[in-house]
């Protein structure tokens, strides 16, 4: 298993969920912005230049929900409820919300007070994808009462958007009106498999 790796990325996911199901793998590291991302060696086994990108045997998959999926269902069927549990559609929803509703405001945000050169920001385009930011989190901060994780019991839900959550809350989104997604936010940061993928 060969995971294309950047520190501080969305690879953070696969090498977590690997971690937490105990698949040994070997990382290709990059670092966000290397040309090489975008060089034809790379671009050939993922088009957009991107991480992550997983290689297990003869399958290549990006995305990294999808990852997270295919990890699930071929090596951790615990982690991912099926259409008959009670959690399913919970879960689900949970699992897409990062890429759909979290990551946008997130890009960004990221382009506008840490990609672009400074002469080029846009500080309006900035408040604004923050202040998107802080809503969508507050839908996952309700939805967090109660619940020790996304979905009831951790999922690989959790290594997608509580990933994201653990983003969010590192780049300054205002945590101070959500209790519940700042002790969620600690509980996975406290797992051992997060502080291997976050440190490798
Ligand atoms: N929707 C994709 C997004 C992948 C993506 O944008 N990855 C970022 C890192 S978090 C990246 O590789 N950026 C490098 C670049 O844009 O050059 C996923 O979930 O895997």
């Amino acid at each position: 298993m060969k995971v294309y790796f950047a520190p501080g990325s969305r690879a953070v996911r696969t090498v977590w969920l690997l971690e937490e199901i105990g698949k040994t793998y070997d990382l290709v590291r990059f670092t966000l912005g290397q040309k090489e991302m975008r060089g034809p060696e790379y671009t050939r086994i993922n088009p957009n230049g991107r991480v992550p990108t997983l290689v297990d045997g003869d399958t290549t998959i990006t995305e990294s929900t999808a990852i997270a999926q295919y990890l699930g269902a071929r090596y951790a069927p615990e982690l991912i409820p099926g259409p008959d549990a009670a959690n399913f559609a919970t879960y689900l929803q949970w699992l897409h919300y990062a890429e759909g509703m979290i990551m946008p405001p997130i890009n960004n945000y990221v382009v506008e007070t840490i990609l672009l050169p400074p002469e080029r920001r846009n500080d309006e385009i900035a408040a604004r994808s923050l202040k998107l930011l802080n809503r969508t989190l507050g839908a996952a901060e309700a939805h967090m009462q109660g619940r020790e994780f996304l979905a009831g019991d951790f999922t690989i839900a959790d290594t997608v958007t509580g990933h994201a959550v653990i983003v969010s809350r590192r780049l300054g989104a205002d945590f101070s009106q959500c209790p519940n997604l700042a002790a969620y936010a600690d509980r996975l940061e406290a797992r051992d498999a997060f502080k291997a993928a976050d440190s490798a």
